[in-house]
């Protein structure tokens, strides 16, 4: 398959367990950065609906290659309406979640063969991988208390799934980071937010070479 279309904006991807903080960090960087920011499952009408399916704690059983195929139905509309458009124009996307999450998630959590995700990944985004990975790595202990601070806090179909799954999506997460180092950045996630937003801002100027929006 032809790779991506080459764009001056980068695609940089904020990954990581439940509640590790990632939407925070997301929208933090992406105003230092002076980037637009979206999140998935979402970013866009279609992909906002398919969010609200596949994390329904009522949706009941949902076959694993269903909610894989889901995920990327929602990412190949955001790409072509969101994502590559900005990147095409020059400006960064700092995505909270992308396909990172679905390596862990689908991949390492459900147990789909590695392969056939990542190879599912390059098609629905025709080969738009990101530029950058910045994982924020919390134990699953502090992720649920951290999320369990929220007063919205019913628990969505992730949410939901058993410490062993977590456990599997974090491990997962290290050994994608630790196979791929020069698309991954991993910070400890467990500092104050401001001691995760410097590390991560560092961490992004310093791999891709960007200045923040304010010494622009
Ligand atoms: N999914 C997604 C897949 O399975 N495959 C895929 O391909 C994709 C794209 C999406 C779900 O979909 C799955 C994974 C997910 O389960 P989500 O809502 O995007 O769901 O993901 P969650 O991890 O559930 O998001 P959360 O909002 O719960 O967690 P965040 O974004 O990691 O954390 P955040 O920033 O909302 O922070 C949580 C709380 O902690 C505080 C915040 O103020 C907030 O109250 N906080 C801190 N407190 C102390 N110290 C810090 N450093 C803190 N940082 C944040």
């Amino acid at each position: 398959m032809a790779g991506p279309l080459a764009a001056t904006g980068r695609l940089i991807a904020i990954e990581g367990g439940e509640g590790a903080g990632k939407s925070t960090q997301a929208a933090g960087l992406a105003s230092a950065l002076g980037a637009d920011v979206t999140r998935e499952p979402g970013g866009t009408p279609l992909g906002e609906r398919v969010r609200r399916l596949l994390l329904d704690p009522a949706a009941g059983h949902v076959d694993d290659w269903t909610e894989l195929l889901l995920m990327l139905a929602a990412r190949a509309q955001h790409l072509a309406e969101r994502i590559e458009p900005a990147l095409q124009a020059g400006r960064h996307v700092v995505v909270d979640r992308y396909s990172g999450s679905t390596l862990a998630y689908q991949g390492h959590g459900r147990g789909l063969p590695l392969d056939d995700v990542r190879r599912l990944c390059d098609l629905a985004t025709r080969g738009r991988w990101a530029d950058l990975n910045v994982l924020i790595d919390v134990s699953i202990e502090v992720g649920a208390a951290r999320r369990g601070g929220r007063h919205d806090a019913t628990p969505d179909r992730f949410e939901a799934e058993t410490i062993r799954f977590h456990d599997r999506v974090r491990q997962g997460y290290l050994i994608e980071a630790a196979s791929d180092p020069e698309h991954w950045l991993v910070v400890d996630g467990t500092g104050t937010t401001e001691d995760v937003a410097s590390a991560i801002l560092a961490g992004v100027q310093e791999r891709l070479g960007i200045d923040d929006a304010a010494s622009r």
